[in-house]
């Protein structure tokens, strides 16, 4: 390092240093090298941080296995995809697997850095990137996932998602302008009535909005006399989840066409990276500089790297539907095809698992598949000619279309199994909690509930019916695992995030808690009980 770099470099936090002496960009070309040393050998820095840039994780937990984060634009893969990922966690995965993720993604595991050349050229070969995926970077945006199939939808996100994650990525191939932001930044485009993405907890979300035709503005050029009412977004700024704290997101009082989307995404991007707070990183999301500028300031600043003003907001916005979950079987807008939501318990995927879905969307589908921020999947493009003989394979046995009310809306985080954030494991113990309080109670409707091992919140309990977070409790003067409570979370129309409503409940008394919580204010019943009532169990 020279003289001038220490002397820049100074006075900044670990992570800004980092950036400053390297761009994270950088590790892209050194994979080869890095590939040879073995994760030994090499630099620390390098391999704890920068390496995510190409969306790959050391992992602490499972040393020299680690961890690759796809992006998957809208959620959306292909049957050729899909069985790349499947070959690389059975042909390099030492003991691998594959999680879907709460942002519409999937992560690879038990990855060795001395095989990454030859992943990276296999996801080259078909159109996959992992690019920009972890630390300072944009995630994976997340969109309808169902755009392009539903009825009734407003506006198909694909492409627009695809058009932004091309401009900061550049196409895949990395770009420098948008790698060394702040902090993580989240971005969603809804599409339906039903806010299927979670819009309000993400830093940076479009809102399907219509405006009423002024007779004095321009869609596109600026110049549309229609008196009829105009198709975009209203956006929302600043969401975001921290283990200090968590928003849901403002409104930025603009509306925008979604021909201006791509531009007004660049615009707020390269103004949060020029003057988003990187002193102290629990402080550095976007919302932390709206709070010190205040949203007007921050709204005129967008509109100076547009060089134009934005129009403000609808006075309401289109999500007025519940949320859908998407398991079962749905026709589409194309007659004759039809859509069917599998339901992959807590997104854990083996290798064959992903050759049987891939198996599956090009047997009886169009190959495509698509991803859900609740870890499932859905296979589109099924005749109706098909649909039957479809319903009968096995796969479907494991990967249900018709899952218990519990066992449907569960999510999990990744938990201590691989996180070293973790306070407390998840996953296992989230599907044995569940399928024991199934075995006990009847439901009348599905009851969402998220757990996430740690308060960095990424299995989001706050926008769950039911919501545990990871904590360390106290049993009998023990330390023991334990959970946080959450309550009230509510997606879809109308969305708020839920409160912590009680803390510390040890892991070993949630099954008889949760049941209690779910007779008391979900309408659960015993079992017994409902046999008593005539209600078929
Ligand atoms: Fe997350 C860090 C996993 C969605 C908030 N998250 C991590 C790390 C990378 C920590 C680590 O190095 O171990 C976790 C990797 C564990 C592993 O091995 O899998 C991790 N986050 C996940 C995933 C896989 C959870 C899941 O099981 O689905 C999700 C991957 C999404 C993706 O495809 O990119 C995931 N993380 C989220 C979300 C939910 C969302 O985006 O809707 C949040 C809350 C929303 C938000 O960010 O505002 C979230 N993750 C965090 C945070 C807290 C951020 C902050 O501002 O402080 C951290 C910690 C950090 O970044 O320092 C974190
Ligand atoms: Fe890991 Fe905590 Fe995120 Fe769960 S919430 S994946 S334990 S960082």
């Amino acid at each position: 390092m020279t003289d001038t770099a220490t002397i820049t470099t100074g006075n900044l936090n670990k992570f800004e240093k980092l950036k400053a002496e390297k761009d994270g960009l950088k590790i892209k070309e050194e994979i080869a090298q890095i590939a040879s040393l073995g994760w030994e050998a090499m630099d620390e820095t390098d391999r704890d941080h920068r390496l995510k840039w190409v969306g790959v994780f050391f992992r602490p937990v499972t040393p020299g296995k680690f961890m690759l984060r796809m992006r998957m634009p809208n959620g959306i893969i292909n049957s050729e995809q899909m069985g790349v990922l499947a070959e690389v966690v059975q042909r390099y995965g030492d003991d691998g697997n594959a999680d879907i993720t709460t942002r519409q993604n999937i992560q690879l595991r038990g990855i060795r850095i001395e095989d990454l050349p030859d992943i990276f050229n296999r996801f080259q070969a078909v159109g996959l990137t992992s690019i920009q995926s972890g630390m300072d970077n944009i995630r994976n945006i997340t969109g309808d996932a169902i755009a392009g199939l539903d009825a009734d939808e407003l506006y198909d996100t694909r492409e627009l998602v695809q058009q932004i994650q091309d401009m900061f990525t550049n196409k895949g191939q990395g770009n420098p302008e948008f790698s060394n932001l702040p902090r993580k930044f989240n971005i969603a485009i809804a599409g339906g009535r039903d806010n299927s993405v979670h819009a309000e907890i993400n830093d940076l979300a479009f809102v399907p909005a219509f405006k009423e035709g002024t007779g004095n503005w321009v869609l596109g050029t600026g110049q549309d006399f229609s008196p009829s009412p105009v198709f975009g977004f209203n956006i929302l700024v600043g969401g975001f989840f921290s283990a200090k704290r968590c928003e849901a997101a403002i409104p930025l009082n603009a509306w925008v066409t979604p021909e201006e989307v791509l531009e007004v995404c660049r615009a707020i991007l390269e103004v949060y990276r020029d003057n988003g707070l990187r002193a102290n990183r629990l402080k550095s999301r976007l919302m932390w500089l709206i709070d010190e500028w205040g949203i007007d300031k921050f709204r005129l600043e967008v509109e100076k790297r547009l060089g134009k003003s934005l129009l403000p907001a609808a006075p309401k916005d289109e999500i007025d539907w519940e949320k859908r979950d998407h398991i079962g079987v749905y026709k589409q807008k194309q007659p004759g095809l039809n859509y069917v939501g599998l339901h992959i318990p807590v997104g854990r995927l083996y290798a064959e698992d992903m050759f049987e879905l891939a198996r599956l969307a090009d047997v009886y589908g169009s190959g495509e598949m698509r991803l859900t921020v609740e870890q499932n999947v859905i296979i589109p493009n099924i005749p109706d000619s098909r649909l039957s003989t479809f319903l009968t394979d096995p796969l479907l046995e494991r990967f249900s279309i018709d899952p218990g009310l519990l066992t449907r809306s569960l999510v999990s985080c990744t938990g201590a199994q691989f996180c070293n954030f973790a306070l407390i494991e998840t996953k296992n113990r989230a599907l044995s909690i569940i399928q024991a309080l199934e075995t006990e109670l009847t439901f009348t409707r599905p009851v969402r509930i998220h757990w996430t091992g740690c308060p960095n919140s990424c299995g989001q309990p706050q926008v769950a019916d039911i919501g545990l977070m990871g904590t360390k409790a106290r049993k009998n003067g023990k330390a023991v695992e334990g959970v946080d409570i959450y309550m009230g979370g509510k997606v879809g129309k109308d969305a708020h995030l839920g409160k912590c409503v009680q803390k510390g409940i040890p892991c070993e008394d949630l099954q008889p808690f949760l049941r209690d919580l779910l007779i008391q204010h979900f309408g659960a019943k015993a079992k017994e009980e409902a046999l008593v009532k005539g209600v078929r169990v």
